[in-house]
């Protein structure tokens, strides 16, 4: 594997943030992976007490390498929990750019430097399945469904023009997750890919996609479930009700104003 030439220097430092439970088998393959694949780049591994020890191993991996650090937290809280005290940490440190990946291969860090190439235009850069050139591999019939459908369904509901809105394979600007209002994030589960999304749009920063190929886990268990699915539905419905409400009845505001 070759690591990419490019330097990102422009960027700023970038940080790649692994969210981890029960991950054991995954972390020291994924960390050597982004490390090869952009040498430049830091890595933080947010652990939430993996009972498989996923949290030891990182700190093994953190004690042999200076680009390699650990953030761990006490229990589990959910992917969008540690994502946001991984951002936190990360803009506390002096980082510039925050990247999102999951911990089980299923987004290759031999395609990052396309995503932070792809970041010098834009303020949110989201590796995307559902763009020409965009690929799954190994996912059966009735997850393509749920995740094409989970995306069409966001995007209609909330009306953001993001064809792939639940993926999790992104790169930030700093200045981005700063302006969207982060401390108002309260979902937990699978959702928040949507909310970060569609507070991106909302707040008017400027979004790219670009096509990636997702591969599914080989090693270690999946921790998507039926209540992270059903808290996904509610919220982007509840959300895509009280935004049309707000439409609605702030327009009635603003024709009262016009009208004196
Ligand atoms: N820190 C932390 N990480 C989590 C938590 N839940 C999931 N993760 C991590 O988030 C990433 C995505 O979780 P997955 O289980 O792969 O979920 P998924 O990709 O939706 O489902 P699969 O396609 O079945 O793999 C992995 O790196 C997980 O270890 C959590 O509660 N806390
Ligand atoms: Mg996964």
């Amino acid at each position: 594997m070759t690591a990419t030439q490019q330097t990102f220097a422009d960027l700023g430092k970038v940080l790649v943030i692994i969210p981890t439970y029960n991950e054991a088998e995954n972390v020291e393959l994924i960390v050597g992976r982004v490390r090869a694949a952009v040498p430049e780049v830091h890595v933080l591994v947010a652990d939430d007490n993996s009972p498989d020890g996923t949290g030891d191993i990182a700190d093994k991996l953190a004690a042999a390498d200076p680009h390699v650090q650990v953030l761990h937290r006490k229990g589990k809280e959910g992917l969008g929990a540690a994502y946001l005290a991984g951002f936190r940490w990360g803009i506390e440190h002096g980082y510039d750019v925050l990247v999102e990946m999951d911990a089980d291969g299923s987004h290759r860090p031999e395609e990052l430097d396309r995503l932070l190439t792809a970041l010098r235009g834009a303020d949110l850069v989201l590796g995307s399945r559902w763009v020409p050139g965009g690929r799954v591999v190994n996912w059966p019939k009735s997850r393509l469904l749920l995740s094409r459908g989970g995306s069409t369904y966001s995007r209609l509901m909330l009306g953001v023009p993001i064809r792939d809105v639940t993926g999790g394979y992104r790169a930030f600007r700093k200045e981005t997750l700063l302006g969207l209002g982060m401390d108002e994030v309260a979902s937990a589960g699978y959702c928040f890919q949507v909310d970060l999304a569609w507070r991106t749009v909302k707040a008017g920063f400027k979004v790219a996609e670009v096509p990636i190929t997702f591969v599914e886990r080989e090693l270690g268990a999946s921790k998507m479930s039926r209540s992270i699915v059903l808290e996904a539905l509610w919220r982007v419905t509840s959300w895509g009700v009280s935004d049309r409400f707000d439409r609605i009845t702030g327009k009635k505001k603003n024709d009262a104003q016009a009208r004196g």
